[in-house]
């Protein structure tokens, strides 16, 4: 089946807000995260800023470095959660679904509001507009027949782009000879893969399937795919009531018996499930813990709260309780997540302060983190972003496990 999908993202998203807010900072390298001399990372920097080469998920330390004249800040998640709220508003009005895939981004299907290409192109140049009038920031927006080559052509022109692919051949055409890195799904880690393996470009890809598939396996398989513009999934619509739970797990390369190292290996699970629940703008009302013994036979566990989270140190909190529960044998898996889920602003209530007062979650989770750092000698309180990452996250665990000493 035809479809025509745009997917917009906004460009340099929490910078933007901020400098829409304060037009003193136009203009100027602009750092979104920490302050200088706080510990932290970059969340995004403005464009003037990444000509210093500084970038999303850097050491605030090396941003510095880089760009000592930049203004440093820290991000107002509440504000950009209600600029996102009015971006959906928009994008919803010319889409039969709309996917939402963070607060700045999003894929849509407009094949039956267009009707045809002239249509979507229509759509996509007055999604850039009322996104400008009406929010006061710009976006790129790219119009294609696949979500991942709406994907490619939102970034073609960043920022304040505007570009289409309207078929396989036209994908095709614009990557092949690009670094494998251009697929989106390709991080660092899976790059250094394929370039050990020998494939550098998307016509090695399609080259060398069997090599991309024997290195990255399922997902290889996925990219031999795209390398021939192959893509029919359909967007769908992303409503909090349809995910059931947002949960991390994670498989161990040896049994592990160390009760202690895995209450620690929650924690880390915890950080990302608090990161991903934020990122769609997500809490839960219970918490499950996930084990698979050495037999492979496996339990899950569940407590509901009473209130809604996203909290990694409740979420964590409620995981270690419920590990104390339960039979201590050897373990191959551990996961945890939160279900019952409901948007962010749903479930507060007058209690929220007292149940979860931030400053004291905070403390709380500088505490654990700074446990963690003595006893792995690993800098987690500055490397949270790379936590998030799921790769990442699954070798640091890895890392523990072989590192762990009381
Ligand atoms: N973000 C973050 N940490 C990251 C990446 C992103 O906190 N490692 C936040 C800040 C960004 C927002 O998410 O403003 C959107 O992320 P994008 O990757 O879309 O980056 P930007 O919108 O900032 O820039 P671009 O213009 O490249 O899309
Ligand atoms: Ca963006
Ligand atoms: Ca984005």
């Amino acid at each position: 089946m035809r479809q025509i999908i745009i997917h917009v993202d906004m460009d340099a998203f929490y910078a933007s807000v901020e400098i829409r807010d304060n037009p003193e900072l136009r203009g100027k390298p602009l750092v979104i995260g920490s302050l200088p001399h706080e510990r932290g990372v970059v969340a995004t920097c403005s464009y003037e800023a990444r000509r210093y080469g500084v970038h999303s998920g850097m050491n605030i330390k090396e941003a510095y470095r880089l760009c000592p004249q930049g203004i440093f800040m820290h991000p107002n998640f509440d504000k950009y959660k209600a600029v996102s709220a009015q971006l959906n508003a928009i994008w919803n009005s010319y889409a039969t679904a709309s996917q939402r895939i963070s607060l700045d981004e999003a894929y849509l299907d407009v094949t039956e509001q267009a009707v045809d290409w002239e249509g979507a192109r229509r759509i996509g140049h007055l999604i850039k507009q009322r996104t400008l009038y009406e929010v006061g920031l710009t976006c790129s927006v790219g119009v294609a027949y696949s979500k991942t080559a709406a994907k490619m052509a939102s970034e073609e022109k960043k920022p304040d782009g505007y570009f289409e692919i309207p078929t396989a051949e036209d994908f095709v055409n614009l990557i092949l000879d690009r670094d494998v890195g251009v697929l989106y799904t390709v991080g660092a880690q899976t790059a250094k893969k394929l370039h050990d393996a020998g494939i550098q470009t998307v016509r090695d890809i399609r080259e060398h399937p069997d090599e991309v598939v024997a290195s990255l396996g399922k997902h290889g398989r996925w990219l031999v795919q795209v390398s021939h513009g192959e893509d029919d999934r359909p967007v769908v619509p992303y409503r909090p009531q349809d995910a059931k739970s947002i949960g991390r797990e994670m498989t161990f390369q040896e049994n592990v018996i160390n009760y202690l190292f895995l209450k620690d290996a929650l924690l880390l699970l915890a950080l990302s499930v608090e990161e991903r629940a934020n990122r769609y703008d997500l809490k839960g009302r219970g918490v499950t813990l996930k084990l698979t013994y050495t037999n492979m036979q496996s339990i899950s566990r569940s407590r509901a709260l009473n209130y809604s989270t996203s909290s990694a140190v409740t979420i964590y909190r409620e995981a270690v309780a419920l590990l104390d529960s339960v039979a201590w044998e050897p373990v191959r898996l551990i996961g945890v997540s939160i279900y019952n889920l409901s948007g962010g602003e749903a479930g507060q209530t007058v209690m929220r302060e007292m149940l979860e007062d931030e400053a004291q979650q905070q403390a709380e989770l500088r505490h654990l983190l700074q446990a963690l750092q003595r006893r792995y000698g690993l800098d987690f309180a500055g490397h949270l972003q790379q936590i998030y990452q799921m790769e990442t996250l699954h070798k640091t665990i890895e890392y523990m496990r072989r590192h762990f000493r009381m």
